[in-house]
């Protein structure tokens, strides 16, 4: 990178040659790691409450595998748009590089006291990304003066499309706008099972209720966790070991184009959630329909929108999702069990079960499995294997999960399953889920990385697996192709088996 009165250049873009009046010192990187992407020109300004605009029309997103040729047309000629506004000025708050660095602030970056809200590992990571989407894609309708602009979303869900869209452009074809140099996927890589498949997404899309499918306050939801985190990972190194800019590393992952699409199905996943079934719901809480954020919109306004303006997207933000032509490779089945009377049994469920802990102390995952057996009392076994209205939900919380920021972990969880290995098949009944978590930085000082709290509902797993005289929960960290990954700095601090979500 290339700093010069406090606006940073990409070296990629400098050796490109449209900054060629630009020397490139010594202490550039290859890595174009923003040390600072606070907004510029913010402090102490009132921000402009959005206001939902009724006589736009609704914009229609369609899957990268779906667009037409004028479509994909449109797609490249607003990117080439965007791109070109950071190269008149790269503090342009609507250019590509600092739309990019908009989600790098909002992962704790920005220099000391200006950084950013969190919003991963929590409930606000759905929301804010919907908020962000929204904003982008305004922004392109104005650039190519067409409202009925829509941004594209990767369905890697969809049967047949665990493969990278080939319209987000090849290593041949450089002067394709949605191709990015810092990017390892390219079209006709194919997604790694372990990253998305049909029992992870089984798993996530079945999920209970909005805490385990979005997170709650200070938890983070199935969805971010896999397959949102694993998809990152892969998208900036295939073979899962290396966190790599741009998709690989927060701070930059918004600066690959494919960032949108991907957050494009997430967002659509999320809608598809809700409607799935009544029980799927958003949360009522007004600590979380009331907080806001804030974003320049088209108008370089700085506009703040709450949750609540996000949800009905249609009305408030004049877009919605035109369905895969493809069958999803996930299917949902409605749980039978009485959700009512289980939440009541959990009221006079037993106290927690500890699985591990280290007396508040960190404990190394490791970069090979590991098992914890906790003994199990009979009615406890009982009770857990028991699939029945009157027995509550298992729930297994792993809190305090930390990574250094320049650092990821991704691993899978087991029951009953000591031998678990990188290469062992998530169609195994035995399968938990996963946890990912997504590198924030290699400028360390700018971001923090606050400790992970993950709950998997195992009621289901704990049927198939009817524990008895004790309980084996083995994590077996994994990269690409069954390979165990080469380093591990990610530690946790305790997991518990409990019944309240
Ligand atoms: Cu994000």
């Amino acid at each position: 990178m290339v700093e010069r009165a406090g606006i940073y250049f990409r070296r990629r873009d400098v050796l490109a040659g449209f900054t060629a009046s630009l020397l490139l010192p010594a202490t550039a990187r290859a890595d174009d790691m923003p040390s600072d992407c606070a907004p510029i020109g913010v402090s102490g300004k009132t921000p402009v409450p959005y206001k939902p605009d009724p006589t736009l029309p609704v914009r229609v997103r369609k899957s990268a595998f779906e667009l037409s040729k004028s479509e994909v047309d449109r797609l490249k000629a607003a990117y080439s748009a965007l791109r070109n506004l950071t190269k008149t000025d790269p503090s342009d708050p609507l250019g590509w590089l600092r739309q990019g660095y908009v989600h790098c602030w909002y992962c704790g970056g920005g220099s000391n006291g200006t950084q950013g809200e969190e919003i991963h590992g929590s409930w606000r990571f759905f929301p804010w990304h919907r908020a962000y989407l929204h904003f982008h894609e305004r922004i392109l309708c104005k650039l190519v003066g067409d409202d009925t602009f829509a941004l594209p979303y990767w369905d890697w869900d969809s049967s047949g499309r665990q493969t990278f869209p080939s319209v987000y452009g090849d290593p041949d074809d450089v002067s394709n706008p949605l191709f990015d140099m810092l990017r390892s996927a390219k079209p006709g890589s194919i997604i790694n099972p372990q990253v998305v498949s049909a029992p992870i997404m089984n798993k996530t899309m079945n999920s209970r209720n909005n805490s385990l499918f979005m997170g709650s306050a200070n938890s983070v939801g199935a969805m971010e966790n896999s397959p949102h985190g694993p998809v990152h990972i892969w998208t900036g190194d295939t073979s899962l070991q290396n966190a790599n800019s741009d998709m690989g590393i927060l701070a930059t992952a918004a600066q690959d184009p494919m960032f949108f699409a991907h957050h494009g199905n997430i967002d659509r996943l999320w809608s598809v959630w809700l409607g799935l079934s009544p029980t799927h719901k958003n949360f009522d809480d007004k600590a979380w329909r009331d907080h806001g954020w804030q974003f320049y919109d088209e108008n370089k306004v700085w506009t703040r929108i709450t949750i609540s303006q996000v949800l009905d997207t249609v009305t408030s933000l004049r877009s919605t999702y035109q369905s895969p032509t493809p069958k999803p490779i996930w299917t949902f089945k409605p749980v039978p069990v009485a959700i009512a009377a289980a939440e009541t049994a959990a009221r006079t469920a037993p106290p927690p079960l500890v699985v591990a802990s280290n007396q508040g102390q960190a404990i190394a995952l490791g970069t090979a499995p590991s098992t914890k057996t906790v003994a199990l009392p009979k009615e406890r076994a009982r009770m857990m294997a028991m699939a029945s209205a009157s027995a509550p939900q298992s729930y297994l919380h792993i809190r305090g999960i930390q990574v250094p920021p320049d650092a990821q972990a991704m691993f899978n969880v087991f029951f009953g399953l000591p031998d678990a290995s990188p290469s062992t098949p998530l169609s195994s009944p035995n399968f938990v889920g996963t946890v990912a978590v997504v590198a924030k930085s290699k400028e360390m000082h700018a971001h923090v990385h606050p400790a992970i709290n993950a709950t998997f509902d195992v009621t289901g797993v704990l049927q198939d697996v009817k524990p008895n005289s004790e309980l084996a929960v083995t994590f077996v960290p994994i990269a690409a192709a069954g390979q165990a990954p080469t380093v591990s700095t990610a530690t946790y601090q305790e997991v518990v088996i409990d019944h309240n979500a």
